[in-house]
């Protein structure tokens, strides 16, 4: 056969993208603590401070702290002394929510008609388009609502140099970070919604968005078996930005959303998963600066080998550190969570290595469902 170049432009209708995204620009935390979180992401997470606002900069009312691994970046927000909505609000939501996630941002290129276009759509309005200028350039945001009390501001940073925004100053590391980052990307971000609310929210992303729905998802059979949750994933075109959404179901024992919705006051971001390429030295790393993690009985690693095949990591080192691996037809990926990071039985993180899978470790579900009702049931919520 001859190989031909085809220089004839591609005709094909194809719709533009309604609503591109260029990925995640940040999660956003509201802390009680945020100078001594800031420390704990730094330490335990191996980020890297990077810049500041607070009253050292003319910021009186809050103190805020940029940390960043790779491309992943985390704001950690605490008030010090409420003047504005917006001090009263960060106030209130900690103490109603715990530490949380307030902002899942997102990267675009273009703020206003991204807003637009949600709100079009049927977004609920949070904060309408407007700029932050400084010596480094001009940023423009604007923020729509989404489950909970959460937000996604629309971030367009249009060759915009600073460390992170204007009002926000560069900030020398905390600790010497690792020799090597930790992890690289933010890989998804979960929600937790009502019961019988998940497909609102699904459709939310689908009609708002533009996002359309992957095809890893919990549904009634897992739910009813071992779960005691539905889940479907929502991703924009580029696969690039990914959002699980998970309700409650009911089950034989009480849903490890429910008691999620029950301490953090309504729905609110369960996870956030971030993607390593090590992530043997990630846990390692992790473990040694305290970071706790849900555990796995070793009867998992008994049979590990026969269905998911050879891995990048020896069995024996999965085993060490109890990390679960899943293949599907498109490849492998390993994984492991957290136990929740504060005091409340709300948010935890999840790190993932992934080799050619794009799921999200559906093999993994019954092992990790009953490793989650084990703490449940130790914290008396079962
Ligand atoms: O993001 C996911 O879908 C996986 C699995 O409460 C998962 O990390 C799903 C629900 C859940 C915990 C983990
Ligand atoms: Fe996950």
């Amino acid at each position: 056969m001859t190989q031909t170049t085809d220089h004839t432009p591609d005709t094909t209708v194809r719709q533009a993208d309604p609503f591109p995204v260029k990925g995640m620009d940040a999660v956003v935390f509201a802390v009680g603590n945020a100078k001594q979180a800031a420390h704990y992401y730094a330490t335990a997470f191996g980020m890297k401070l990077v810049a500041y606002s607070g009253p050292e900069n003319g910021s009186r009312e809050t103190a805020s702290y940029v940390l960043e691994s790779g491309s992943a970046r985390f704001v950690l927000t605490s008030v010090i002394k409420p003047s504005t909505d917006w001090g009263r609000f960060l106030a209130r939501h900690v103490a109603e929510h715990g530490d949380g996630v307030i902002d899942l941002a997102l990267e675009v290129p273009d703020a206003r008609a991204a807003y637009a276009h949600a709100i079009e759509r049927g977004a609920r309005s949070v904060a309408e388009p407007y700029e932050l200028k400084d010596e480094h350039g001009t940023v423009v945001l604007a923020a729509i609502a989404t489950y909970g009390e959460t937000r996604h501001t629309l971030v367009e940073r249009s060759g915009y140099d600073g460390p992170y925004l204007p009002g926000y100053v560069a900030a020398d590391p905390i600790v010497a970070p690792p020799a090597r980052r930790i992890f690289q990307a933010i890989d998804h971000c979960v929600g937790n919604v009502e019961l019988g609310r998940m497909n609102e929210w699904v459709e939310f992303y689908n009609r708002v968005m533009g996002f359309t729905n992957m095809k890893e998802f919990v549904g009634d059979d897992i739910a009813t078996e071992y779960s005691a949750l539905m889940s479907k994933v929502v991703a924009d075109g580029t696969r690039k930005v990914k959002f699980p959404i998970n309700e409650p179901a009911i089950a034989k024992k009480k849903s490890q959303i429910d008691e999620y919705l029950e301490f953090y006051g309504g729905p609110g971001v369960q996870h956030i998963a971030l993607a390593t390429n090590d992530i043997v030295a990630t846990v390692r790393h992790m473990r040694e600066h305290g970071v706790e993690f849900l555990d796995t009985p070793d009867s998992y690693y008994d049979t590990l080998g026969e269905w998911v095949g050879e891995t990048r990591v020896p069995i024996d080192t999965l085993r060490e550190l109890k990390i679960l691996a899943d293949r599907d037809e498109d490849g492998y990926l390993l994984q492991i969570f957290t136990k929740p990071v504060q005091d409340r039985p709300t948010v935890f993180f999840e790190l993932i290595e992934r080799h050619g899978s794009m799921g999200f470790g559906k093999g993994n579900f019954k092992a990790l469902f009953e490793a989650i009702e084990r703490e449940q049931a130790k914290r008396g919520n079962l």
